[in-house]
């Protein structure tokens, strides 16, 4: 065992080793034995059982989980040629040519990504989308991508679900080759909440490429085009296309909020294009466009500029799926829609819907809306595994228009709030978060600024402050970081800056004065990765801990000790099983585990208690503190 840890050291195997090595590494020493693969598994399986998953909040479902029905796939069928082979023939630019020349309206779908992130916290496990990914590649060739990653899915995948983000993208890549991937990705905050030095953001977008990552849809939460331009100028490095988004808030057609009119929105586009964007997008985060807005800024946009334009919008109001068919009344190229029993309240519109009301027109998608159903079906199971999680609101509301949040942090804030004790006082504190956005100076909201407003609000109205008040309290209130870090331009400026009377009553007279971020030496946080995980790290390992040090570190402890958890069932995983229950668990091609609960056992003296499974037929067992 001495030797084994010694090839496996990580100075060791970088050809690093020294004379002093075994003296000052006495990690060299310990002789834990390993344990296989199905035993790790049956040990995270076992503490899920008799002390539930941490991240499951107590939920225990009244009745047994059924899977969900899979929609049929021809398994003697290759996946039909889709987007992806004609942008890698074509490239980005001309790819955007050939985009601008279909009748259709060709549509996102982002069942694997925003729909979930918006509906149910962004807690959708890979093992669900791959179950169905066979059949997206074969039944739903036509779709023009799949948004399946970005945004917030690269931290809770690691925080909440234990499992690996870039592993994620790269099975979904080998299952789906044919149709482009797209991905949400926060400028200069990449997958975070904030900056990162510019070769941080270019060495993240050029390893998802290569991982097989297509579209890259670049915002800022300001609009603040300089924290666009590291990242815009890294996808053009690569094979993959760059969308950037202006994001969209207020209402161009109410002349009373003159601040983000469609002169403004243009404006940013032309610059977008300038900045050599191959398609602009139209971020629509919080669902505000509404449906006659949208018809005037697509006119006007497909006017002014000469690359495509994709709509982004979600249906919080209830309202979008107008927005979506007035946009593409107006010659939208690409929407972004979610699959039936996904789509709706703080997520996209209703995709099979869409599909079906364009059907015998000539923006005719040419889906199948039968295929579409099938999914739906599926989701709709599926969406029971996450039930609690699952709290967005049941329909839609006008309410939006006040707080502007967006879809993803509505549930969020709400939980958030809850949590507090405060559930009962949602509108109070939805009109408090609209209150701190007009002594912010009316911003765009997205993450991260989003955040800021968030935490402001919820600081502001658990002290009884009013946010007009804000500007004549005496000096020395402590204020949340975030706030300060944004008035001090952490994130960028907004249009026509901080209002002056707010930056000092948060930042007093020091002028905040902010250096540009130092590259990071990426070879030597290697190193400090390997001293960290204890292992040889790997470029996915890298960007983890460079996106989130603290996270990752927890998540490559918990790889440690569990290993792999992705494959199990999402009922098992997060519920745990029954006496009698049997779960089959696929942990490599043609390798499947069958996992069945047989006892668990009394608490011994120390409050162990013996978990009896059969694996593959035989006995295994495993011994668990009972924490209770
Ligand atoms: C994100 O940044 O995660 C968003 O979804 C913003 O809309
Ligand atoms: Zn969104």
């Amino acid at each position: 065992p001495f030797l084994e840890n010694v090839i496996h050291f990580p100075i060791f195997r970088e050809g690093q080793a020294t004379t002093t090595m075994i003296d000052t590494s006495p990690e060299l020493f310990e002789f834990k034995p390993r344990r296989d693969r199905a035993s790790k598994l049956l040990q995270f399986l076992g503490n899920v059982i008799v002390n539930g998953n941490p991240h499951a909040k107590g939920y225990k479902p009244t009745a047994p989980m059924e899977p969900a029905p899979l929609p049929s796939w021809d398994r003697k069928q290759e996946p039909p040629s889709g987007t992806r082979q004609l942008l890698l023939e074509m490239g980005a630019k001309k790819f955007a040519e050939w985009t601008l020349k279909q009748k259709r309206l060709l549509v996102t779908d982002t069942t694997f990504r925003d729909a979930h992130q918006s509906l149910m916290a962004t807690r959708v496990r890979s093992t669900d989308m791959l179950a169905i990914a066979d059949a997206v590649a074969r039944r739903t060739p036509k779709l023009f991508s799949l948004e399946m990653w970005g945004g917030a899915t690269f931290d809770t995948s690691m925080r909440f679900l234990s499992e690996d983000p870039w592993q994620r993208l790269k099975s979904l890549r080998e299952r789906i080759p044919n149709i482009l991937f797209q991905m949400l990705l926060r400028g200069a905050n990449a997958v975070g909440y904030t900056s990162y030095p510019s070769n941080v953001v270019a060495g993240f977008v050029k390893h998802a490429a290569a991982c097989g990552m297509d579209i890259f849809r670049v915002f800022d939460s300001l609009n603040d085009l300089s924290n666009m331009k590291a990242a815009m100028e890294a996808v053009q490095d690569t094979h993959g296309i760059c969308e950037a988004a202006i994001c969209y808030t207020g209402d161009i057609l109410d002349p009373q909020r003159s601040k983000y009119s469609l002169k403004y929105y243009v404006g940013l586009a032309k610059q977008l294009e300038k900045m050599g964007a191959h398609f602009l997008c139209i971020k629509d985060m919080a669902g505000l466009c509404r449906p006659y807005a949208a018809s005037a800024l697509v006119k006007a946009l497909k006017e002014e500029i000469g690359i495509p334009v994709h709509f982004h919008t979600h249906d919080t109001s209830g309202i979008n799926a107008a927005s979506i068919l007035r946009a593409s009344d107006a010659g939208c190229d690409v929407v972004d829609l979610a699959i039936a029993s996904m789509s709706g309240s703080t997520s996209q519109p209703n995709l099979n819907s869409v599909v079906a009301a364009l059907q015998n027109t000539p923006r005719d998608t040419g889906l199948n809306l039968d295929t579409l159903n099938q999914f739906s079906d599926y989701w709709e199971q599926v969406r029971g595994f996450y039930a609690p999680f699952d709290t967005a609101p049941k329909s839609g509301s006008a309410e939006v228009y006040l707080h502007e949040m967006p879809g993803g942090q509505y549930t969020n804030l709400k939980e958030q709030a809850a949590s507090m004790g405060l559930g009962g006082r949602w509108p109070e504190i939805a009109r408090t978060y609209r209150e701190v956005n007009d002594l912010f100076g009316d911003i765009v909201k997205v993450t991260p600024s989003s955040k800021v407003v968030g935490d402001m609000a919820l600081f502001l109205f658990t002290r009884g402050i009013k946010p007009v008040d804000v500007v004549n309290l005496p000096p020395g209130t402590s204020w949340p970081e975030s706030v300060i870090d944004m008035l001090s331009g952490g994130l960028g400026e907004p249009m026509s800056g901080w209002p002056p009377a707010l930056v000092k009553a948060v930042l007093g007279t020091t002028k905040p004065k902010r250096a540009k971020l130092a590259p990071v030496k990426l070879k030597e946080t290697k190193a400090e990765v390997a001293a960290k995980t204890k292992r040889d790290p790997s470029e996915d390992d890298l960007f983890s801990h460079l996106m989130y040090p603290s996270v990752f570190a927890e998540f490559a402890k918990f790889q440690r000790e569990y290993g792999d958890v992705s494959a199990l069932p999402t009922p098992a995983f997060f519920y745990g099983l029954k006496p009698g229950e049997e779960i089959s668990v696929p942990i490599e091609e043609g390798k499947v585990l069958f996992i069945k609960l047989i006892n668990v056992g009394a608490p011994d003296k120390e409050g162990r208690r013996v978990i009896s499974y059969e694996l593959n037929g035989m006995p295994r067992e495993a011994s668990v503190a009972d924490k209770s």
